[in-house]
């Protein structure tokens, strides 16, 4: 899976909402069952009451167990994401009860039927169908906490951002306040995305735009990188860790106009720490706000205005310029920085 659609992940039904459903179907079915002789008539009601209940408790949980995403199959950066919104090991072992009870549904039913094929007596046929459905409910009852918490946590999940990890990602930071979000809107084809991370309650936008039939995407950081060292806590370091991987290149805002509401210095110390977080990829310094800087100032940073349009159709070229570099495109082209060995033994393609 490349791309985890957190959005959707269905709704989880409270567990009376699943027991309802279940007898109702239940109901519904047995008067179905057609026959005129009272004795067989309510044996086959019965069994069927007992076999579409679990079957409906059994389906409706594995769904879950299956539209959820497995962690395994998630990126570091959507593990990272995972773990900080609702924990990892809690996503694992909740989805796990549920697996467990939907085998145990299937299991009641099933000795409920071998029990009702053995009876001789329609009180009896009752007797065992009630006690199917006692037990059915006790299960689900017994997972309540984790039918309720999967409740929850969707409702955590479905806000995360959702990126790609096989096509390019350009990562926006800065303080707070210098552009990001402005930047992305400006850059994008079409509304940017709105989702958040578990840390912070600012709202992240995520936009994309399309070079050459591949889509580049762009996602702000906001309360992620623009915030110093010392008051990130353990799992949002572990979230940078992961944006380091899954971004392409880092775009560094700027804002150097007299209103900004980060004094330069900050802005600069905060550059040098994300040069120190973010070390494996190209940083990108860009000017923010052209529009309000005067052209004398000097930098060498490229300018842009997000809202005047200044400087970014250069920005972008030089983003494409720059994950292109970044990537063989033809599997028999070795890139340039690539060892070659002399002549006489090269490596590909001599005899
Ligand atoms: N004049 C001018 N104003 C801009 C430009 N880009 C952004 N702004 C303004 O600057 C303010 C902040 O812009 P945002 O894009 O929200 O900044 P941000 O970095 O996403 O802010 P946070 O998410 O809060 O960290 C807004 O009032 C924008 O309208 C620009 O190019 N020119
Ligand atoms: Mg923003």
């Amino acid at each position: 899976m490349s791309l985890v659609e957190w959005r959707s992940i269905p709704t989880v039904l409270y567990p009376q909402e699943i027991l309802d459903k279940a007898f109702g179907r239940a109901s519904s079915q047995a008067d179905l069952v057609e026959d005129p002789d009272k004795y067989h008539r309510v044996r086959k009601q019965m069994t069927r009451m007992v076999q579409s209940a679990s079957d409906v408790i059994a389906k409706t949980l594995n769904s879950y167990v299956d539209r959820w995403p497995s962690l395994n199959a998630l990126s570091e950066f959507d593990r990272a994401l995972v773990d900080a919104a609702v924990g990892c090991d809690k996503y694992r072992k909740n989805l796990g009860t549920l697996q467990w009870a939907a085998e145990r549904a299937q299991r009641i039913s099933g000795e409920a039927q071998t029990k009702i094929l053995r009876l001789r007596d329609i009180d009896g046929f009752h007797k065992a169908r009630r006690h199917a459905y006692g037990r059915l409910s006790s299960i689900i009852d017994q997972i309540s906490p984790q039918i309720l918490w999967l409740g929850e946590a969707r409702g955590v999940l479905r806000k995360l951002p959702s990126i790609d990890q096989h096509e390019p990602c350009i990562v926006v930071a800065g303080s707070p306040n210098v552009g990001k979000s402005a930047l992305i809107g400006a850059l994008s084809t079409g509304e940017p995305q709105v989702a958040s991370y578990p840390f912070t309650t600012k709202q992240i936008h995520l936009g994309h735009f399309t070079h050459r039939r591949r889509v580049y995407q762009m996602v702000d950081t906001p309360g992620l990188l623009d915030r110093p060292m010392g008051e990130r806590n353990q799992i949002e370091m572990q979230a940078i860790a992961a944006l380091e991987h899954s971004g392409d290149v880092l775009v560094f805002l700027l804002d150097r106009t007299e209103q900004s509401s980060t004094p330069l210095d900050e802005q600069k110390n905060l550059l040098t720490e994300v040069r120190g977080l973010i070390s494996e990829r190209p940083i990108l310094v860009v000017s923010s706000k052209s529009d309000l800087v005067e052209s004398e100032v000097e930098d060498d940073d490229a300018r842009i205005s997000s809202l005047t349009g200044e400087g970014l159709e250069e920005l972008r070229s030089r983003l494409i310029e720059i994950i292109a570099a970044d990537q063989v495109n033809d599997p028999l082209t070795l890139p340039d920085h690539w060892p070659r060995k002399d002549e006489n033994h090269g490596p590909i393609g001599s005899p």
